[in-house]
Formats: structure tokens, sequence, C-alpha cells
């Protein structure tokens, strides 16, 4: 990083915590008015270019950058901060309608370079920024472009990802200050350029500021892709970015209220940038730089704005007049929030200390249920996306997905799993968990999910190097992960291996790699008791004891664990399986587990459980005598199969043939037990995370 450039980062800092920044207004209708025409759009260079170029608005920078000079120089005049190059368009994807993708490092290059020159001329009063921008690009990652196929795209992931590198590493070359991820309305597409941004920072060896903004459609206040503001800002909120907002397709007044929530929400600085009201019948702009004004005074007064500026429609008249009304008001202080695991599908999912214990469903498991593995095999993925859509009802908060099986294509059915469920809002209102003990699928995997998911899981495994390399990839990715207690020695199984190997996990993501502590969950293995093996007895004690461990003494990281794995010797008689899970959870969750990969919809009830056979589980889950397992084997077949026994459960698939909905035993966020909730509700004072429940 130059000095110069480190100085002006050091005064955007500052003007930040002393006032609300001023952005600049519309290119576009700025650029209308000039009424330029097709040869208004054509260097030398492109004198003989086939394609009609007209409209190509980015291309002036380099055929009539006296265009874009007085524009620049009007908005500044008028009193902006920070002012945006003109590269909405100029990545190869948008440029490719020109047949012009090569002219994209040329196109950012000048147009940061005479922002720069232009802002540095209007430096005397008061420090003036340049951001870059990256646009959105005219393609979705998340949303099919064919409404015959929703599994369907017509971009991905890594081609957002190149295509950003490419124009970011030109603006920076031309002297941008900030990166500009703006007018996001597929929050995966911002998640590639967060992604491009952070390689290309550790390439490069120093980091610029980047800004977000997002963008909501209509009245529904959500993105296009489907997005609340809170889902949108916890699938963002990796990219540590010094603002984040909204702008366009709405003006201030409808943007009100999704302003105010960005600004309850984040702890980075927030921008608004609305058009001048909505469109007339003709598209275009009819609110006076007055009008608009007023309801930015609103903003400011109610303390929501740290940077605010104008879109499509506005004019350095009306940003004279905003930043006229701004001047007279604080900033926003940025508020302090509770650590929390905050995830997000298109719906957030906040995991605090507060929190319920939270379901993950596992249904969604080619090795871990018959059925979907058929479904899968056989390429039925509507079926198999039914599967997914029963847990929700049953109660999952969370899906965990995983496709390692040996006859199918891990890569390709997840790619193809997470396409097709990105277009089901019943589901994908929820996270996901990006189940795989192989990385590159569980990468395949991430670049699939707009929201904020859970990766599951990384470990010290094969060594140290390679589980930082991992963690740093989650941390640019924007996933929280699962931890397991495995290390190079191998599996831990008593408590102090599982402590051991789970709190030097912990150290090495929150000193080494600055992984947020609320982004790790341990998962210190959860093993088969009663086998018949003497040293599995203590299995579940183990878990257990760890789990107290851990929730004491690594502060705000959480505990999950696949839950079914505990009772696999009782495979094929699940009245005895779900009493089992219900005893072992009612001790984990009592020790701190707050998250579990569960089968949502055969969650037995603890209080619910027949005494005799809750008093053998109990034996063998606390191991609590030599004689537990004998014991529970002579009364298991009693509570298999029919219901005689209360505690039975219906039969797994028994839902399909049910015609009307049961409702699901329990429910999102409702407790998971009866008479002892209260009881067990709050543990010691010292502890943040003592109110488990
Ligand atoms: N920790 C973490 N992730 C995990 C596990 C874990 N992921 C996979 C697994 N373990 C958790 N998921 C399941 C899913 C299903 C079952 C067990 C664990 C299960 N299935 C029935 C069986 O095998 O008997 C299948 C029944 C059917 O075919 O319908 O028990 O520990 N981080």
């Amino acid at each position: 990083m130059t000095p110069e450039l480190s100085k002006r980062l050091a005064l955007l800092q500052s003007a930040l915590k002393e006032r609300i920044l001023v952005l600049d207004g519309g290119m576009g209708t700025l650029i209308q008015s000039y009424k330029l025409a097709e040869a208004d759009y054509r260097d030398e260079s492109l004198a003989a270019h086939p394609v009609d170029l007209k409209g190509n608005n980015d291309l002036l920078a380099l055929s009539r950058p006296d265009v874009l000079r007085e524009i620049h120089a009007a908005y500044l005049e008028a009193g902006a901060d920070i002012i945006e190059t003109n590269t909405f368009n100029a990545t190869r994807l948008s440029q490719s309608d020109y047949d012009l993708e090569d002219l994209v490092p040329r196109i950012n290059l000048e147009s940061a370079k005479l922002a720069r020159e232009v802002a540095d001329e209007f430096s005397t009063d008061k420090p003036r920024f340049v951001a870059g921008v990256l646009g959105p690009t005219s393609r979705t990652a998340s949303i099919s472009p064919d409404v015959n196929d929703p599994g369907a795209r017509n971009v991905d992931f890594d081609s957002l990802r190149v295509n950003y590198i490419e124009a970011a590493r030109a603006l920076i070359d031309g002297g941008v200050d900030i990166l500009m991820i703006e007018t996001v309305f597929d929050t995966l597409n911002a998640k590639a350029a967060v992604f491009a941004l952070k390689e290309l920072f550790d390439e490069l060896g120093f980091e610029l500021p980047i800004m977000i903004s997002g963008t909501i459609t209509d009245a529904s206040g959500r993105t296009l892709s489907g997005q609340t503001t809170e889902a949108f800002y916890n699938a963002l909120a990796h990219a540590k970015p010094l603002s984040i907002g909204l702008n366009c397709a709405l003006g201030a007044e409808e943007l009100a209220p999704y302003v105010q929530e960005m600004s309850r929400i984040t702890e980075c600085y927030v921008s608004a940038h609305p058009n001048a009201g909505l469109p007339n019948e003709f598209g275009e702009y009819d609110q006076t730089a007055s009008e608009m004004a007023a309801i930015v005074e609103r903003f400011a007064k109610d303390g929501l704005l740290n940077i605010v500026g104008g879109c499509c429609g506005t004019t350095p008249e009306h940003i004279r007049a905003v930043a006229e009304v701004v001047a007279r008001y604080p900033r926003r202080e940025l508020p302090e929030r509770p650590a929390a695991c905050r995830l997000s599908g298109l719906e957030p999912l906040n995991i605090d200390a507060e929190s319920l214990f939270v379901n993950v469903g596992e249904r969604c498991n080619v090795t871990g249920s018959a059925r979907f593995k058929r479904l899968i095999l056989e390429g039925d993925y509507s079926t198999a996306l039914e599967v997914a859509l029963q847990q929700v009802e049953d109660g999952a908060q969370i899906i965990d997905i995983n496709m390692d099986e040996g006859m199918l294509d891990a890569h390709q059915a997840i790619e193809r799993f997470l396409r097709l469920l990105a277009g089901e809002p019943d589901i994908s209102r929820l996270p996901l968990m990006i189940d795989s003990s192989k990385w590159d699928v569980i990468e395949t995997g991430l670049k699939w999910v707009q929201g904020k998911p859970v990766v599951n899981s990384i470990s010290l495994k094969e060594g140290e190097a390679d589980f930082i390399e991992k963690a740093k990839l989650c941390l640019r990715y924007g996933a929280a992960v699962i931890v397991m207690a495995f290390d190079e020695q191998g599996q831990a199984d008593t408590a102090a291996r599982k402590i051991e190997i789970c709190e030097r996990s912990y150290r090495i993501l929150v000193d080494t790699v600055g992984f947020n502590p609320a982004d790790i969950i341990f998962d210190p293995n959860i093993f088969a008791v009663a086998t018949g093996i003497e040293e599995h007895n203590n299995y579940a004690v183990d878990f257990i004891e760890a789990t107290a461990w851990i929730r004491q003494n690594l502060p705000h990281a959480g505990v999950s664990g696949g839950v079914s794995n505990v009772s696999f010797s009782f495979r094929g008689n699940n009245p005895v399986r779900e009493a089992i899970h219900s005893v072992f959870l009612y001790h984990a969750i009592k020790a701190g587990m707050n998250m579990g990969i569960v089968n949502a919809g055969q969650l037995a009830i603890y209080d619910d459980l027949p005494a005799e056979l809750k008093n053998c589980v109990e034996d063998v889950i606390l191991n609590r005598n030599d004689g537990a397992t004998e014991a529970l084997l002579d009364i298991a077949e009693k509570y298999r199969g029919d219901g005689s026994a209360q505690g039975t459960r219906k039969e797994d698939l028994a839902w399909r043939s049910e015609p009307v909905k049961k409702t699901p035993r329990i429910r999102a966020g409702e407790r998971y037990f009866r008479s002892t909730s209260k009881k067990i509700q709050r543990r010691s004072v010292s502890n943040p995370h003592a109110h488990w429940m």
C-alpha cells in the first residue's frame, strides 16, 4: 500500500467517526442528459467494432472521459465525500453482451484513474474518496434463468469470482480507496465478490475497505433472491465490511423500514443510497431534491445513517440537498450486539447464549437414510426435496446435507440438490449444513449456498497446516464450522482427549485464523453405547463431560453432535432408539449441548418415556452400572413395534400416507422438556452460556 493510500484510509476512518459521509448520486441519469451518440462510445480502437455500443456507459472512461470528469466534479461540488467509479458493468460477464470482454481491465483502470484525479482536485476543503464499483453482473448464481428447470443456472461462483478479481485488480491499480459491491440482488454473487476481494487482498499484501449495498426489489422487503435484510447481512458479515446498506430499486420512503432494520442489526457502518422515489409510468424519477432530502432527514434524525447518497434519478441537486440536511445530524453510533452464531437461509437463524436447542435435520444424508440414498441414486430429486421439506415441517432449523456415497458423484449430486433446493423457499429459508468427509465436496457445496451455512466438518486430523487452510477458506466463503474432536492421533474417545483437542482447535481458530468464536461449533464425537464392548460404556458420559467443559471454558463456542449415532446398537428398534436419544439429549443439553443432528420428526419427550425404559436407558447413558446394557437388551423387545408400550413412535415414513399433516412433536424453538425445564433453565451465573434452554 502506498503511503498516500494509507493516509487517505486513515482520513476515511476518522471522517466516519465524526459525521455522516455523503456518497454521490446517479451516474446514468446524468449521462443521459448529454444525449450521446454511437460515436461517443467509440475511441479509436473501437472505430470498427461490429457491435452497437451506445448505452454501454462504462466505455465512456475510454471514449469520453471528459463527460465522466464533469459528472464526478458536479457531485464533488455538491458536497459528496465519496464518488463511485463508472464501472457498474465493467466485468467480463456484462461486457460479453458487447463482445468487449478484453476491455474490462482497461475500463476499470481508466475509470478509477479519472475518478481519483477529480477526487484529488477537490480534496482541498475536505478529503474526498473514490469507491471502485463492482456491479452485480447480468447473471444470478442462485436463481434459475429457465422457468422449466429450477436447477438451471447461467453463471457459477468461480466465474463470478474470476470476473471480480480482474475488475477489482484494475480498480485498485487505478487508485480507488474503497471497493463497493453494490446493487446486490443475489447474495451468492456478492459472496463470490467478497471471496474474490479477500483472495486479491491476500495476493497484494494489503486490504482496502469493502462497502456492500444490497437492493430490495419489491414491497416484500426481500432481495430478488428472496432474502430478508437480516439474512442478507448474516450471509455477508464475514466480509467485515466498512459499511453495509441498501440502494436502488426503491425510493427513500419505501426503503426506510429496511434501513432501520439494517441499522439495528449491523455492527459496521450503514449506508443508504435510494432512488429519487419510485419511477413514474415513463420510468422517470420525479422526486425533487428537497422532497428526497426531507425523507433522508428523518433517517438522520433517527440515527440510522453513516453514509448516504443517491441512486437512479438523483442528480447533483439531490446530493447537495441531502448533504445539507445530514450535516445537521450526528452519525449513527455503532451498536454492540451479543456474541452469536448468525446463520441464514432466506431468513436468519441467530444462535446465542439464550437460544433453545437447535435441531439439525439428519435425513438428507445418503449414508444416514436408505430412502434418501435411493432417491438420489435414482435421480428423483424432487422427492428427495420432500425429505428436506418434511424435516422443516417436523421442526428442523438447519438441514444437514451429505452425498458421500461410493456409487455417486458427490460433487454433481450436492450441486444439483442445492440448486434445486434454492428454488424451494419453504426449505431454503433455513440455513444449511454442508456435510462431507471430503473437503472438495464441501467446497463444491459452499459455492451454491447464498445464505450463511455451517461446514460439517473440519478437524486437526491431517495436522495443523491443513486445518488452518480449511478454516481460512470457511471464513472466506462465510461459513460457520463444526470442528470434530479429531487430531493427528485419531478420534477422541475419552473426555480428556476431547477436551484437549477442542481446546487446541479453538486456540488455533481464534488466535491464528481470526475465527469468530461464536462461529465455532464443537462436535466431541457421539459414539454408540450399549454395543456389548466394555470400552464403549462410558462414551456418552465422556461426551457430556467434554460438552460441559467446552461450554464453560471456550467462550461463545457451541456444541453439537450426531445424536442418532449413540443408539446404533439398537438399529431396527426405533422406539428404543428414540428413548436413548431423548435421555442422551436430556443430559447433554443440560451440560450445554446447544445443537444436534437429529431425526427431527422422531424426538421423544423425556418426560413421556415409560419409567422402566427411561430408567434402563439412563443406566446405559450415564454408565451407572455394569449390567446396564444387558438390562436394556432384556426389556428392549417389549418396546419395539406397535405402540403397546407408551413412548413408541410412528414409523419414519408414516407421514407420507397420512391424509392430514400432523403437528410435529417438537417445533422449532419449543422447549425440549416439560416439567424440569424451570429447574435446569439456569446454571452458574458466571457462565455466559448458562441459559441454554
Ligand atoms: N457428527 C457430525 N456430522 C455427522 C455425524 C456426526 N453427520 C452424519 C451423522 N453423524 C449424523 N447423521 C445421521 C443420520 C442418520 C443416522 C445416524 C446419523 C441413522 N440412520 C438410520 C440407521 O442407520 O439406522 C437409517 C435409517 C433409514 O435408512 O431410514 O441412524 O456424528 N458432525
